[in-house]
């Protein structure tokens, strides 16, 4: 079934014009799955046109691929800076099932381009991701590099050290240092890592310095927040103007259960939550499911996986975050 899905996946695009995308502020999954997949593209296809297009990396993947490229300065990190899409014969979207969270839809009407588009992602389906068959979205893996990697085995093509070193820190940043993994995510790291892969100096180019200004978002999201007890659990709801997922995961860690963090932005909320992966598995919370569901209800934009979220609306909409701490709480 996957290996039909996979070669219906090559088949389609084989012969066009590729180009790769992620999500905006990319991580290091989206990163490394895009390095990967046009690694795999051009070493199975031979002779294929495969492009890259990052709208902005985050503060964290800019940090480690600079690293990267100090350890091997041979790889090719460039990326488009400027898109022809008369060049352009399908779009494959790595690590994102939403078109609004792709940079591309800021500049370019993507819809209006009438491209086709693939998505190979890992986050929760929503309806729209359901639709195209193509799409290579599986839910059970702990970082969209490791679908990529199960390409690479089903076609049995070569991983550079390179590439195997890109996905290994993007299966450690996705899965938390292994604290979401699943048994698959562990099976995968040790396919790649070995005598080319130490995985004492992947934590090593994964470690950033915390910057000033995300230390204060931190010290103010402590500050800041409001403890709801419901039952046994803690929730905290708190606002900061930037950082937001730092400060949910710090929440986490001083022993909240469920964090909600609240920014506002220009012209709208973004709302962050996390959740512990153990009360997810025992309640059945899934904050993706809860936030792709409100963001319907305001035209907004959510999803995310059982144990961390996000969800954006417009400041327009009379949207209020009680709903959220209720739906929170009914699935407790
Ligand atoms: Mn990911």
């Amino acid at each position: 079934m996957l290996k039909s899905r996979f070669e219906n996946f090559l088949s389609f695009i084989e012969n066009k014009k590729i180009l790769i995308t992620t999500h905006n502020l990319v991580d290091i999954d989206g990163l490394a799955s895009c390095f990967a997949l046009k690694s795999f593209l051009i070493q199975y296809f031979k002779n294929q046109q495969v492009s890259i297009y990052f709208t902005e990396l985050s503060a964290k993947s800019k940090i480690f691929l600079k690293k990267f490229s100090d350890i091997f300065p041979k790889f090719d990190v460039s990326s488009e800076t400027h898109l022809d899409f008369a060049l352009v014969d399908v779009i494959i979207i790595v690590d994102t099932n939403s078109l609004n969270q792709i940079g591309l839809s800021n500049k370019y009407d993507i819809l209006d381009l009438k491209i086709p588009n693939i998505v190979i992602d890992h986050h929760h389906l929503n309806e729209k991701s359901k639709g195209n068959p193509l799409n290579l979205t599986f839910e059970n893996y702990s970082s969209t590099a490791e679908i990529i990697l199960e390409l690479f085995e089903y076609f049995n093509i070569q991983l550079k050290t390179s590439i195997k070193t890109l996905m290994a820190a993007a299966i450690i940043t996705d899965s938390g240092f292994f604290k979401y993994a699943n048994n698959k995510t562990i099976h995968n790291i040790n396919k790649l890592i070995g005598e080319d892969v130490n995985f004492q100096n992947i934590l090593i180019l994964l470690k950033s310095e915390i910057d000033l200004s995300q230390k204060i978002a931190k010290i103010k999201g402590m500050q800041r927040v409001e403890l709801i007890r419901e039952g046994d659990y803690l929730i905290a709801i708190t606002n900061v103007s930037s950082f937001g997922s730092s400060v949910a995961s710090m929440l986490l860690k001083t022993g909240f259960d469920i964090a909600i963090v609240f920014s506002k932005e220009i012209n709208k909320y973004r709302i962050t939550a996390r959740a512990k992966k153990l009360i997810c598995l025992k309640t059945g919370l899934h904050l993706g499911k809860i936030f792709e569901e409100i963001s319907e209800q305001y035209n907004g934009n959510g999803g995310g996986h059982d144990g961390a979220a996000t969800l954006t609306v417009d400041k327009e909409s009379d949207f209020n975050i009680t709903q959220i701490i209720q739906r929170i709480k009914d699935n407790l």
